[in-house]
């Protein structure tokens, strides 16, 4: 909004609606009974523009302190790391690898150099071309992995397709080793607020421990953020946040009207539509992909 010229005046409040009439006259009502200010985290970990202000706090500088977090934890459980290079995986993850390299005095550098060229790889239809895709919108420079220790960011693992190749590129490039951190915890349960995620058992974190993700990625060492790190790292510029829509994370679902039943429901519609998906994408070009707005 401000690119084009807005003002922020104030934050749509929880169950508030806002109707602009044609003679620029604004109409609010407040049309829940009872609310709560429960701000989506995923958001803040990556669907977010960074230059986006969500309920007063600063999405970029969130993602900064994420960095910190993440480097303190790398304190906490290894002080005597051997950690050559940070590398993040671009693009959303480079405020927080650029804040956590400072904060442990390690060097930062571009390792990743993305294809401008090429879409999203998460509007690819089917995994196939998403698994080829890849490969083609990131190019690995060889001298920044050679011989040493990397530590790579992701901003979050979801299916942990893209994290698989993108270790084992660090290592054909010559890395020593290849550790990775995510600024979210392990992605384990469903959204039911409006994000598009793959079915929970196509989680790399499914049935699987953090130590397990991280065997299964091919790393030497997996870093997750812990949850109240995460929390942490948004509210402390609102103290006014209590309780986040954290559900991703921790499959609690804050308008309690989720079961089971519900999730196996969704879960098959889901399984419906990915099979129309994979047959449709032999055919998909360009811009019938852009239909399927999945996030991975
Ligand atoms: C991509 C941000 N981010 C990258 C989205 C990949 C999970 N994926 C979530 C990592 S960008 S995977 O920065 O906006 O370009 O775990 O499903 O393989």
């Amino acid at each position: 909004l401000d690119i084009s010229g807005f003002t922020r005046v104030r934050d749509i409040e929880p169950g508030e609606a806002i109707f602009i009439d044609m003679q620029g006259n604004i109409h609010t009502r407040q049309c829940a009974e009872k609310t709560s200010l429960t701000p989506c985290l995923f958001e803040f970990v990556y669907l977010a523009r960074p230059d986006s202000i969500i309920d007063d706090v600063n999405v970029h500088q969130a993602r900064m302190r994420m960095g910190v977090k993440l480097a303190e934890k790398v304190q906490r459980e290894r002080p005597e790391h051997d950690i050559d290079v940070i590398i993040p995986i671009p693009d959303t993850s480079r405020t927080s690898a650029l804040e956590m390299a400072k904060h442990l005095n390690v060097t930062f550098r571009e390792g990743f150099i993305k294809n401008r060229y090429i879409g999203r790889t998460f509007i690819m239809p089917g995994q196939t071309q998403r698994k080829r895709s890849v490969r083609r919108k990131l190019n690995p420079i060889e001298s920044e992995f050679k011989g040493k220790v990397v530590m790579l960011v992701d901003d979050s693992i979801v299916r942990g397709t893209t994290s698989k190749q993108i270790v084992q590129m660090a290592r054909d490039m010559g890395a020593r080793k290849v550790y990775f951190a995510s600024a979210a915890p392990p992605v384990r349960f469903p959204n039911v607020y409006g994000i598009d995620m793959p079915s929970p058992t196509e989680f790399i974190a499914h049935n699987r421990t953090e130590d397990e993700i991280g065997e299964a990625i091919g790393a030497d060492w997996m870093l997750y953020q812990d949850l109240s790190d995460l929390q942490a790292s948004v509210s402390e510029e609102h103290s006014g946040i209590t309780h986040f829509d954290s559900s991703v994370f921790d499959g609690h679902y804050v308008t309690g009207d989720i079961d089971e039943l519900y999730l196996e429901r969704l879960d098959q519609k889901r399984n419906d539509l990915a099979k129309v998906d994979e047959e449709t994408s032999e055919h998909a070009d360009e811009a019938s992909a852009d239909l399927h707005t999945k996030i991975q």
